[in-house]
Protein backbone atom coordinates (compact mmCIF):
# COMPACT_ATOMS: atom_id res chain seq x y z
CA UNK A 1 0.00 0.00 0.00
CA UNK A 2 1.22 3.46 -0.79
CA UNK A 3 2.20 5.92 1.03
CA UNK A 4 1.14 9.00 -0.34
CA UNK A 5 1.15 9.30 -3.99
CA UNK A 6 3.79 7.35 -6.38
CA UNK A 7 4.67 8.19 -9.90
CA UNK A 8 2.45 6.65 -12.52
CA UNK A 9 2.33 6.69 -16.33
CA UNK A 10 -0.40 9.03 -17.53
CA UNK A 11 -2.33 8.29 -20.43
CA UNK A 12 -1.98 10.86 -23.26
CA UNK A 13 -4.48 13.67 -22.70
CA UNK A 14 -5.44 17.14 -24.04
CA UNK A 15 -5.80 20.03 -21.15
CA UNK A 16 -4.77 23.94 -20.73
CA UNK A 17 -0.74 24.23 -20.75
CA UNK A 18 -0.10 25.79 -17.21
CA UNK A 19 1.28 29.30 -17.46
CA UNK A 20 4.56 29.74 -15.23
CA UNK A 21 3.83 33.51 -15.92
CA UNK A 22 0.00 33.64 -14.48
CA UNK A 23 -0.98 32.59 -10.76
CA UNK A 24 -4.36 30.63 -11.21
CA UNK A 25 -5.47 32.27 -7.90
CA UNK A 26 -4.04 35.59 -5.99
CA UNK A 27 -6.73 36.49 -3.68
CA UNK A 28 -5.70 33.71 -1.26
CA UNK A 29 -2.86 31.69 0.00
CA UNK A 30 -1.96 28.56 -2.19
CA UNK A 31 0.55 27.24 -0.12
CA UNK A 32 1.55 26.67 3.59
CA UNK A 33 4.91 28.01 4.71
CA UNK A 34 5.92 24.13 4.59
CA UNK A 35 4.91 23.68 0.89
CA UNK A 36 1.83 22.07 1.81
CA UNK A 37 -0.61 22.80 -0.60
CA UNK A 38 -3.79 24.88 0.04
CA UNK A 39 -6.77 23.49 -2.08
CA UNK A 40 -8.80 26.28 -3.83
CA UNK A 41 -10.82 25.69 -6.87
CA UNK A 42 -8.78 26.79 -10.12
CA UNK A 43 -5.50 25.53 -8.32
CA UNK A 44 -5.95 21.85 -9.99
CA UNK A 45 -7.30 19.72 -12.56
CA UNK A 46 -9.40 17.35 -11.82
CA UNK A 47 -8.72 14.78 -15.22
CA UNK A 48 -5.34 14.88 -14.41
CA UNK A 49 -5.52 14.54 -11.06
CA UNK A 50 -8.51 11.45 -11.52
CA UNK A 51 -5.92 9.80 -14.22
CA UNK A 52 -2.99 10.02 -11.38
CA UNK A 53 -5.59 8.17 -8.97
CA UNK A 54 -7.03 5.50 -11.56
CA UNK A 55 -3.57 4.36 -12.33
CA UNK A 56 -2.45 4.43 -8.77
CA UNK A 57 -5.64 1.71 -8.31
CA UNK A 58 -6.48 4.17 -5.00
CA UNK A 59 -9.05 2.82 -2.34
CA UNK A 60 -10.99 5.33 -0.06
CA UNK A 61 -12.27 4.84 3.16
CA UNK A 62 -15.13 7.74 3.90
CA UNK A 63 -15.67 6.82 8.28
CA UNK A 64 -18.85 8.15 9.57
CA UNK A 65 -20.18 8.19 13.30
CA UNK A 66 -23.89 8.67 13.46
CA UNK A 67 -24.85 7.75 17.39
CA UNK A 68 -28.51 8.14 18.92
CA UNK A 69 -30.29 10.75 16.86
CA UNK A 70 -27.62 11.24 14.48
CA UNK A 71 -28.71 8.38 12.44
CA UNK A 72 -31.09 11.29 10.60
CA UNK A 73 -28.54 12.69 8.86
CA UNK A 74 -27.09 9.50 7.19
CA UNK A 75 -29.37 9.14 4.55
CA UNK A 76 -28.79 12.78 3.24
CA UNK A 77 -24.70 12.19 4.16
CA UNK A 78 -24.73 9.09 1.70
CA UNK A 79 -27.04 9.84 -0.66
CA UNK A 80 -24.86 13.36 -1.81
CA UNK A 81 -21.72 11.42 -1.28
CA UNK A 82 -22.53 9.48 -3.94
CA UNK A 83 -22.84 11.79 -6.32
CA UNK A 84 -20.36 13.94 -5.76
CA UNK A 85 -17.35 11.88 -3.15
CA UNK A 86 -15.12 10.22 -5.12
CA UNK A 87 -17.10 9.41 -7.74
CA UNK A 88 -14.77 7.06 -10.53
CA UNK A 89 -13.02 5.77 -7.33
CA UNK A 90 -13.32 3.08 -5.05
CA UNK A 91 -14.95 4.56 -2.09
CA UNK A 92 -15.24 2.26 1.41
CA UNK A 93 -18.13 3.89 3.57
CA UNK A 94 -17.56 2.82 7.23
CA UNK A 95 -20.44 3.64 8.91
CA UNK A 96 -20.50 3.55 12.98
CA UNK A 97 -23.37 3.22 14.93
CA UNK A 98 -24.97 1.83 17.87
CA UNK A 99 -28.31 1.58 15.92
CA UNK A 100 -27.04 -0.75 12.72
CA UNK A 101 -30.66 -1.55 12.02
CA UNK A 102 -31.73 1.79 10.93
CA UNK A 103 -29.05 2.40 8.85
CA UNK A 104 -30.42 3.88 5.52
CA UNK A 105 -30.14 1.35 2.47
CA UNK A 106 -28.54 3.78 -0.19
CA UNK A 107 -27.99 2.51 -4.02
CA UNK A 108 -24.07 2.59 -4.26
CA UNK A 109 -22.56 3.12 -8.07
CA UNK A 110 -20.20 0.29 -8.31
CA UNK A 111 -16.64 0.14 -7.27
CA UNK A 112 -18.80 1.27 -3.66
CA UNK A 113 -19.17 -0.46 -0.61
CA UNK A 114 -21.06 0.26 2.60
CA UNK A 115 -19.77 -1.57 5.95
CA UNK A 116 -21.63 -0.73 8.83
CA UNK A 117 -20.05 -1.35 12.70
CA UNK A 118 -21.69 -1.39 16.05
CA UNK A 119 -20.64 1.14 18.38
CA UNK A 120 -21.44 1.72 22.09
CA UNK A 121 -23.24 5.21 23.16
CA UNK A 122 -21.91 7.38 25.67
CA UNK A 123 -24.01 9.29 27.51
CA UNK A 124 -22.29 12.38 27.98
CA UNK A 125 -22.20 13.63 24.05
CA UNK A 126 -18.97 15.07 24.34
CA UNK A 127 -17.62 11.17 24.78
CA UNK A 128 -19.58 10.66 21.61
CA UNK A 129 -17.46 13.07 19.84
CA UNK A 130 -13.86 12.46 21.24
CA UNK A 131 -14.20 8.35 21.12
CA UNK A 132 -14.06 8.96 17.40
CA UNK A 133 -10.93 8.79 17.73
CA UNK A 134 -9.92 5.77 19.83
CA UNK A 135 -12.19 3.73 17.51
CA UNK A 136 -11.17 4.98 14.19
CA UNK A 137 -7.09 4.31 15.33
CA UNK A 138 -8.38 0.85 16.41
CA UNK A 139 -9.54 0.33 13.54
CA UNK A 140 -6.71 1.74 11.46
CA UNK A 141 -4.46 -1.19 12.83
CA UNK A 142 -7.13 -3.80 12.63
CA UNK A 143 -8.96 -2.95 9.22
CA UNK A 144 -8.47 -0.09 7.57
CA UNK A 145 -4.86 -0.93 6.97
CA UNK A 146 -5.50 -3.87 4.91
CA UNK A 147 -8.79 -2.37 2.98
CA UNK A 148 -8.03 1.13 2.44
CA UNK A 149 -5.30 3.04 0.86
CA UNK A 150 -6.47 6.73 2.48
CA UNK A 151 -8.58 7.03 4.94
CA UNK A 152 -11.81 10.56 5.12
CA UNK A 153 -12.77 11.26 8.74
CA UNK A 154 -16.28 13.07 8.53
CA UNK A 155 -18.54 14.41 10.78
CA UNK A 156 -22.29 13.12 9.90
CA UNK A 157 -24.12 16.78 9.87
CA UNK A 158 -22.67 17.43 6.78
CA UNK A 159 -23.93 17.61 3.11
CA UNK A 160 -21.80 17.10 -0.03
CA UNK A 161 -23.15 19.58 -2.45
CA UNK A 162 -20.19 19.86 -5.14
CA UNK A 163 -17.18 17.89 -6.32
CA UNK A 164 -14.50 16.16 -3.36
CA UNK A 165 -12.59 14.55 -4.77
CA UNK A 166 -8.98 13.26 -5.30
CA UNK A 167 -7.30 16.48 -4.92
CA UNK A 168 -8.19 16.18 -1.14
CA UNK A 169 -5.89 13.24 -1.06
CA UNK A 170 -2.58 13.47 0.44
CA UNK A 171 -0.16 12.07 3.42
CA UNK A 172 -2.02 13.90 5.69
CA UNK A 173 -4.63 17.07 5.47
CA UNK A 174 -6.61 19.09 7.89
CA UNK A 175 -9.45 21.55 6.99
CA UNK A 176 -9.62 25.08 7.72
CA UNK A 177 -12.34 26.41 9.85
CA UNK A 178 -15.01 28.62 7.95
CA UNK A 179 -15.62 30.47 11.31
CA UNK A 180 -12.12 31.16 11.64
CA UNK A 181 -11.07 32.32 8.15
CA UNK A 182 -8.29 35.18 8.38
CA UNK A 183 -8.41 35.27 12.04
CA UNK A 184 -5.25 35.91 13.82
CA UNK A 185 -3.88 33.28 15.93
CA UNK A 186 -4.75 34.69 19.28
CA UNK A 187 -8.60 34.71 18.45
CA UNK A 188 -8.47 30.88 17.25
CA UNK A 189 -10.75 28.75 20.10
CA UNK A 190 -7.52 26.49 20.61
CA UNK A 191 -7.12 25.17 24.22
CA UNK A 192 -5.39 27.77 26.02
CA UNK A 193 -4.98 26.25 29.99
CA UNK A 194 -1.35 24.30 29.99
CA UNK A 195 -2.39 22.06 32.41
CA UNK A 196 -4.06 20.81 28.96
CA UNK A 197 -2.69 18.25 26.31
CA UNK A 198 -3.93 20.41 23.55
CA UNK A 199 -2.64 23.58 24.95
CA UNK A 200 -1.20 26.30 22.69
CA UNK A 201 0.30 29.45 23.72
CA UNK A 202 -0.75 32.87 22.12
CA UNK A 203 2.62 32.80 19.94
CA UNK A 204 1.86 29.73 18.55
CA UNK A 205 -0.44 28.42 15.54
CA UNK A 206 -0.39 27.80 11.61
CA UNK A 207 -4.65 27.77 11.12
CA UNK A 208 -7.49 26.95 12.97
CA UNK A 209 -8.73 23.17 11.85
CA UNK A 210 -11.97 22.09 12.06
CA UNK A 211 -12.54 18.65 13.73
CA UNK A 212 -15.20 17.62 11.19
CA UNK A 213 -12.74 16.50 8.53
CA UNK A 214 -9.29 15.37 8.39
CA UNK A 215 -7.65 12.51 6.43
CA UNK A 216 -4.72 10.98 4.79
CA UNK A 217 -2.93 7.69 4.65
CA UNK A 218 -4.06 5.10 6.80
CA UNK A 219 -0.67 5.10 8.85
CA UNK A 220 -0.76 8.72 9.07
CA UNK A 221 -4.33 8.37 10.15
CA UNK A 222 -3.39 5.98 13.15
CA UNK A 223 -0.85 8.38 14.20
CA UNK A 224 -2.98 11.12 14.59
CA UNK A 225 -5.94 9.82 16.18
CA UNK A 226 -3.65 7.74 18.02
CA UNK A 227 -1.94 10.40 19.54
CA UNK A 228 -5.25 12.27 20.01
CA UNK A 229 -7.15 9.60 22.02
CA UNK A 230 -3.93 9.26 24.27
CA UNK A 231 -3.83 13.10 24.95
CA UNK A 232 -7.40 13.59 25.78
CA UNK A 233 -7.23 10.23 28.27
CA UNK A 234 -4.38 11.97 30.12
CA UNK A 235 -6.55 14.95 30.09
CA UNK A 236 -8.97 12.41 31.88
CA UNK A 237 -6.30 11.36 34.17
CA UNK A 238 -5.50 15.30 34.94
CA UNK A 239 -9.28 16.04 35.18
CA UNK A 240 -9.49 18.35 32.54
CA UNK A 241 -11.50 18.26 29.08
CA UNK A 242 -10.30 20.91 26.53
CA UNK A 243 -11.95 23.35 25.43
CA UNK A 244 -13.48 21.90 21.90
CA UNK A 245 -12.90 18.05 22.85
CA UNK A 246 -10.82 16.49 20.06
CA UNK A 247 -11.04 19.80 17.90
CA UNK A 248 -8.47 21.02 20.55
CA UNK A 249 -6.23 17.93 20.36
CA UNK A 250 -6.45 17.58 16.49
CA UNK A 251 -5.31 21.48 16.40
CA UNK A 252 -2.18 20.75 18.75
CA UNK A 253 -1.29 18.10 16.71
CA UNK A 254 -1.50 19.73 13.29
CA UNK A 255 0.55 22.46 14.59
CA UNK A 256 3.42 19.61 15.56
CA UNK A 257 2.98 17.34 12.70
CA UNK A 258 2.12 19.70 9.56
CA UNK A 259 -0.20 18.69 7.54
CA UNK A 260 0.80 17.62 3.60
CA UNK A 261 -2.52 19.52 2.36
CA UNK A 262 -4.93 22.34 3.91
CA UNK A 263 -8.13 22.05 2.53
CA UNK A 264 -9.73 25.42 1.68
CA UNK A 265 -13.35 26.11 3.08
CA UNK A 266 -14.64 25.19 0.25
CA UNK A 267 -14.52 21.97 1.83
CA UNK A 268 -16.35 23.16 5.08
CA UNK A 269 -18.75 25.65 4.42
CA UNK A 270 -20.79 26.81 6.81
CA UNK A 271 -24.21 29.20 5.70
CA UNK A 272 -24.87 30.74 8.82
CA UNK A 273 -21.64 32.49 7.97
CA UNK A 274 -23.37 34.71 5.34
CA UNK A 275 -26.21 35.68 8.41
CA UNK A 276 -23.65 37.99 9.93
CA UNK A 277 -22.22 39.50 6.68
CA UNK A 278 -22.94 42.88 5.05
CA UNK A 279 -24.54 42.85 1.19
CA UNK A 280 -20.40 43.91 0.51
CA UNK A 281 -18.72 40.79 2.56
CA UNK A 282 -21.28 38.63 0.96
CA UNK A 283 -19.86 39.72 -2.42
CA UNK A 284 -16.30 39.37 -1.07
CA UNK A 285 -16.67 36.14 -0.21
CA UNK A 286 -18.36 34.90 -3.59
CA UNK A 287 -15.26 35.97 -5.16
CA UNK A 288 -13.19 33.43 -2.54
CA UNK A 289 -15.61 30.90 -1.89
CA UNK A 290 -16.45 29.81 -5.66
CA UNK A 291 -17.67 26.76 -4.38
CA UNK A 292 -19.59 24.84 -1.69
CA UNK A 293 -18.53 21.65 -1.73
CA UNK A 294 -18.85 20.27 1.52
CA UNK A 295 -21.81 22.04 3.83
CA UNK A 296 -22.61 21.81 7.35
CA UNK A 297 -26.35 21.22 8.12
CA UNK A 298 -28.00 23.95 10.46
CA UNK A 299 -29.51 21.75 13.14
CA UNK A 300 -31.59 21.92 16.21
CA UNK A 301 -29.14 21.09 19.30
CA UNK A 302 -32.05 20.97 22.05
CA UNK A 303 -33.95 18.53 20.14
CA UNK A 304 -30.66 16.52 18.82
CA UNK A 305 -28.68 16.83 22.71
CA UNK A 306 -31.88 15.55 24.58
C1 LIG B 1 -22.91 15.74 19.56
C2 LIG B 1 -23.16 16.88 20.31
C3 LIG B 1 -24.32 17.01 21.04
C4 LIG B 1 -25.26 16.00 21.00
C5 LIG B 1 -25.02 14.87 20.24
C6 LIG B 1 -23.84 14.71 19.54
C7 LIG B 1 -23.60 13.54 18.73
C8 LIG B 1 -22.54 13.53 17.85
C9 LIG B 1 -24.47 12.41 18.76
O1 LIG B 1 -25.46 12.31 19.52
N1 LIG B 1 -24.25 11.39 17.89
C10 LIG B 1 -23.20 11.40 17.03
O2 LIG B 1 -23.06 10.48 16.23
N2 LIG B 1 -22.32 12.46 17.03
C11 LIG B 1 -21.16 12.43 16.12
O3 LIG B 1 -20.19 13.38 16.52
C12 LIG B 1 -21.60 12.81 14.71
O4 LIG B 1 -20.79 12.15 13.76
C13 LIG B 1 -21.35 14.31 14.70
O5 LIG B 1 -21.26 14.84 13.40
C14 LIG B 1 -20.04 14.37 15.48
C15 LIG B 1 -19.73 15.73 16.12
O6 LIG B 1 -20.89 16.26 16.74
P1 LIG B 1 -21.63 17.55 16.14
O7 LIG B 1 -21.66 17.40 14.64
O8 LIG B 1 -22.92 17.76 16.82
O9 LIG B 1 -20.69 18.68 16.58
P2 LIG B 1 -20.33 20.07 15.83
O10 LIG B 1 -20.82 20.08 14.43
O11 LIG B 1 -20.75 21.18 16.72
O12 LIG B 1 -18.78 19.84 15.84
C16 LIG B 1 -17.55 20.42 15.98
O13 LIG B 1 -17.05 20.29 17.31
C17 LIG B 1 -16.97 18.95 17.81
C18 LIG B 1 -16.30 18.99 19.15
O14 LIG B 1 -17.22 19.11 20.17
C19 LIG B 1 -16.18 18.04 16.89
O15 LIG B 1 -14.82 18.36 16.93
C20 LIG B 1 -16.67 18.16 15.47
O16 LIG B 1 -15.84 17.40 14.63
C21 LIG B 1 -16.67 19.61 15.05
O17 LIG B 1 -17.21 19.69 13.73
MN1 LIG C 1 -20.84 18.56 13.04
Amino acid sequence: KPGGLKVVKLSQMIYPQPDLRSPTRKDVLVVTPWQAPIVWEGTFNTDILNDQFRHQNATIGLTVFAVKKYVIFLSSFLKSAESFFMVGHRVNYYVFTDLPHTVPRVHLQNGRQLFVLKVRNYTRWQDISMHRMEIISNFSKQRFQREVDYLVCSDVDMKFRDHVGVEILSSLFGTLHPGFFGHSRQSFTYERRALSQAYISQDEGDFYYIGALFGGTVQEVYRLTKACHEAIMTDKGNNIEAVWQEESHLNKYLLYYKPTKVLSPEYMWDNRMLLQMTPIQLLQWNMVIRKKRFVILIKNYETLRS
